[in-house]
């Protein structure tokens, strides 16, 4: 099923590791004020393989990793790549019944944990009933199995092979329109290949310093922050989490040490402006920066002007997803065009097609196809899924259908105009499916229908509103609508991640269907755009 152009006589991890191998001396990651070199990166990476290989882990098998960011996230990924094992970086947001399926589903050998997500896991494990006990790991005091630091006084016997191009390297979860979340099968030559030609267009060098404030649990942080950042021997400077203050701080004056790139989803860009306005030092800081990039949802041409008057930086908007990594994206020489997210990475290629699959001329809105040098092996255990969700050309290339709407534009710049299913909602930079949303509200007391939408929101894109036909015998607490919010939050808040949980409230007495019974949510929404909502967190 693999899909993999590349020119294997160039083995792709050869550029992924080079940085390690050479046992380089330079800073790698800096993180909370302990340093590691390249070198200090590869001896810890080894020794955790060693270890995990003497636990009795074999090529092929999964890892779980399910933490806050820290410096043993980055470890493990390159330990789990010497050992062959396939790392599955799980949100770390993520409540019981969300961990359990991803357990279920990938059944993994071993599994890292960080205390504060010690009892999430621990009711994900009674849940997931794993057909063979995982080896399981603790980072930091007090939590279950092995500590992480004691897997790093292991000796190498030998210095481990790098992977093979095309083996599985990485599995991410990511939420569709239906049942719940699918995980992307990713080889190194996929990754590997596509980060080279998208931080190859972007310049990124070892001279570059990445501040790195992305969760390593998603494409965006992991894929072109972790690998982007080892493929140029380039330093990061990782946060636990996105800080407005901690990040600019990390720029200035070409000092020795001060960063160079920031990568950022929308939503950090709105808080970041917010603090600027007011604050034209912190604006000449980030002025002293080299690349200020974006991605994961639409930045606004309006809020990029903004950046751009306040800092002087000029946003690379870049456009990508789980399965296929990133294929669209500005250049770093050449025009950046604002609200738009540029023409194809070297590598891959994107089309604009019609419900018959035919290509659409530039102008014409339609769904957005792309070819990619880093589309997925496929989704792990489900082929009729994978299928479904490819199409392939006259000359036997392999293209993905997106589910974004977009036209070609000016200069063959491609636009994002939206999704075709409103049941995807992306805020801040995660993807969101409302029909999971919507099972978990059905289970309310008062809740006789339950439909939730993504409203436009200028903070997070879009914001989670439950439209709620209330059940007749209950109505009295209809009086107070901000009360039934809260109770339907701290229903939400019980069983999923709290970046779900639906922040407006809109009642009504019906949903709205087509005569075929059909739900149709773009009725809901202009209503909430007329009568606004009962109630708002
Ligand atoms: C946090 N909150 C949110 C979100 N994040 N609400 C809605 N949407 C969100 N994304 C809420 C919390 O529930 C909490 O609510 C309150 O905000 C404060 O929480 P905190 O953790 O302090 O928030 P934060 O640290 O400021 O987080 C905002 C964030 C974060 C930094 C923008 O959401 C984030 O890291 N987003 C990046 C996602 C990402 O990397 N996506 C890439 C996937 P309360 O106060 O009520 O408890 S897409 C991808 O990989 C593709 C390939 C691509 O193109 O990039
Ligand atoms: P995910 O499945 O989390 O990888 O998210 C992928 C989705 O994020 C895409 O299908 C788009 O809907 C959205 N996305 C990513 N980058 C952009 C962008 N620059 N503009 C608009 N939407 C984007």
């Amino acid at each position: 099923m693999s899909n993999d152009e590349g020119n294997m006589s160039d083995d792709p991890t050869a550029h992924l590791f080079a940085a390690l191998e050479r046992g380089d001396s330079g800073l790698a990651y800096e993180f909370e004020g302990e340093r590691l070199t390249w070198a200090d990166l590869d001896a810890r990476a080894r020794s955790y393989a060693q270890a995990l290989a003497d636990a009795g882990i074999a090529k092929g098998e999964r890892v779980v990793v399910y933490a806050q960011t820290c410096l043993e996230l980055i470890i493990s990924l390159f330990g789990n790549y010497y050992l062959g094992a396939v790392h599955v970086p799980v949100n770390n947001r993520y409540r019981e019944a969300e961990l359990a399926h991803i357990l279920a589903d990938c059944q993994p050998s071993a599994i890292i944990c960080d205390r504060e997500g010690e009892s999430v896991m621990a009711g994900a494990l009674a849940q997931a009933g794993l057909t063979r006990a995982p080896v399981r790991v603790g980072i930091g005091d007090g939590a279950v199995g092995a500590g992480f630091a004691t897997l790093l006084d292991s000796s190498p016997d030998q210095a481990p092979p790098r992977p093979g191009a095309r083996d599985p390297a990485l599995m991410i979860y990511t939420s569709g329109t239906t049942g719940p979340s699918k995980g992307a099968l990713l080889s190194h030559a996929q990754v590997i290949n596509n980060m080279r030609a998208l931080t190859g267009l972007w310049t990124w060098s070892s001279r570059d310093r990445l501040v790195l404030a992305l969760p390593l649990f998603h494409v965006h942080g992991l894929c072109i922050g972790v690998h982007g950042a080892a493929i140029h021997g380039m330093a990061v400077l990782l946060e636990r989490r996105f800080d407005v203050a901690a990040v600019i701080e990390r720029f200035g004056e070409h000092e020795r040490g001060r960063a160079s790139v920031f990568m950022g989803v929308p939503t950090m860009y709105t808080s970041l402006v917010e603090h600027l306005r007011s604050n034209p030092a912190a604006a000449a800081k980030l002025a002293c920066g080299r690349m200020f990039t974006s991605g994961s949802a639409a930045l606004s041409a309006d809020l990029w002007h903004e950046f751009a008057a306040l800092t002087g930086q000029r946003i690379i908007e870049r456009y990508g997803m789980t399965e296929t990594l990133i294929t669209l994206s500005n250049p770093y020489v050449g025009v950046r065009i604002a609200g738009t997210v540029g023409q194809p990475v070297p590598g891959c290629d994107a089309a604009v097609i019609d419900d018959a699959g035919d290509e659409l001329p530039p102008g014409e809105p339609g769904e957005l196809i792309v070819h990619s040098n880093g589309l997925m092996d496929g989704y792990w255990n489900l082929p009729q899924q994978t299928a479904a969700t490819r199409v392939i050309d006259r000359d036997g290339r392999f293209w993905f259908r997106t589910g974004d709407v977009a036209y070609v534009g000016d200069q063959g710049y491609f636009h994002i105009v939206g999704r075709k299913s409103v049941d995807i909602i992306k805020s801040g930079g995660f993807k969101i499916s409302a029909r999971e949303i919507e099972e978990v509200l059905a289970g309310h007391p008062i809740v006789h229908e339950v439909a939730v939408v993504g409203v436009p929101d200028e903070k997070w894109g879009q914001k989670i509103v439950a439209c709620v036909v209330p059940d007749a015998p209950m109505a009295g607490i209809l009086d107070d609508p901000g009360q039934l919010l809260e109770s339907l939050v701290a229903l939400h808040r019980a069983l999923l991640a709290d970046y779900k949980q639906p922040r407006g409230l809109y009642l009504c007495d019906e949903l709205p269907r087509n005569a075929l019974g059909k739900l149709q949510k773009h009725r809901l929404l202009e209503a909430i755009e007329r009568d606004g909502l009962n109630a708002e967190l």
